[in-house]
């Protein structure tokens, strides 16, 4: 075969990404847990629905979100926080299924950080046109503890800056079935998902949901 027909022919993308220091994506890393993952959260959205929460400064946030774990991010007037119970309900947030506390501690493992126990997860919810302004995760008590994320359904650009809010950012895809393990420096380094285009998934329809697992008692 005449070797010009593979001119163009490049390795694979890495399975495996380093995106900043102590980051790391595992590309389409849950792919084959998909069913076990969405019943796990529909489990959870039955007991504590996902709900828009209220900003300190008033605003509604378009990405709807609920919690499971000991421990449950909220915000409202009052500020950011974790609560052992769901506002909504005032009972505790349900238990963390199994196999998401299973999958963090064996892909954070993986990443590099052996022995990830984590105690709270949240889950967003995001409809076309929802988005997170850049932020940093800064309401977990010791931030020596990665934290992991995984994507599903519709894929979402990625906003990935520094520890500074002026620094520059970066645009990083994260589609159906990614992981990433945030530790190191990059743990507390800006970041934010640009608003979510129309479209729909095979799986999850017209929605994207991003579990983040964190350590944060
Ligand atoms: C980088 N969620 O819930 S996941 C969040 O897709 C959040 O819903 C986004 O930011 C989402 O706080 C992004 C990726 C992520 C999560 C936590 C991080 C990146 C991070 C913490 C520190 C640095
Ligand atoms: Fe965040």
């Amino acid at each position: 075969m005449p070797a010009d027909l593979l001119a163009g022919l490049e390795p694979p993308p890495p399975v495996r990404e380093e995106l900043g220091p102590g980051a790391v994506v595992l590309r389409g890393r849950v792919l084959g847990v998909v069913p076990a993952l969405l019943a796990a959260v529909e489990h959870v959205a039955e007991v504590a629905p996902f709900r828009h929460m209220v900003t300190p400064g008033g605003f509604e946030m378009s990405v709807a979100m609920t919690n499971c774990g000991p421990a449950g991010w909220v915000t409202d007037r009052a500020g950011y926080r974790y609560a052992a119970h769901d506002p909504m309900t005032g009972r505790p947030w349900p238990a963390m299924p199994d196999v998401l506390r299973d999958l963090a501690q064996a892909v954070a493992e993986e990443a590099g950080y052996p022995g990830f126990q984590p105690d709270a997860c949240l889950v967003n919810r995001y409809e076309p046109g929802a988005r997170l302004t850049l932020h940093q995760d800064r309401d977990e008590r010791d931030r020596g503890h990665p934290i992991v994320s995984v994507s599903l359904g519709l894929p979402a650009i990625f906003q990935f800056g520094g520890l500074k809010r002026t620094d520059p950012v970066r645009r990083i895809p994260l589609a159906h079935g990614d992981v990433v393990v945030w530790g190191g420096p990059s743990r507390l380094f800006h970041h934010g998902i640009l608003p979510l285009k129309e479209g729909t998934h095979p799986v999850l329809g017209a929605r994207r949901l991003n579990l983040t697992l964190r350590r944060a008692l």
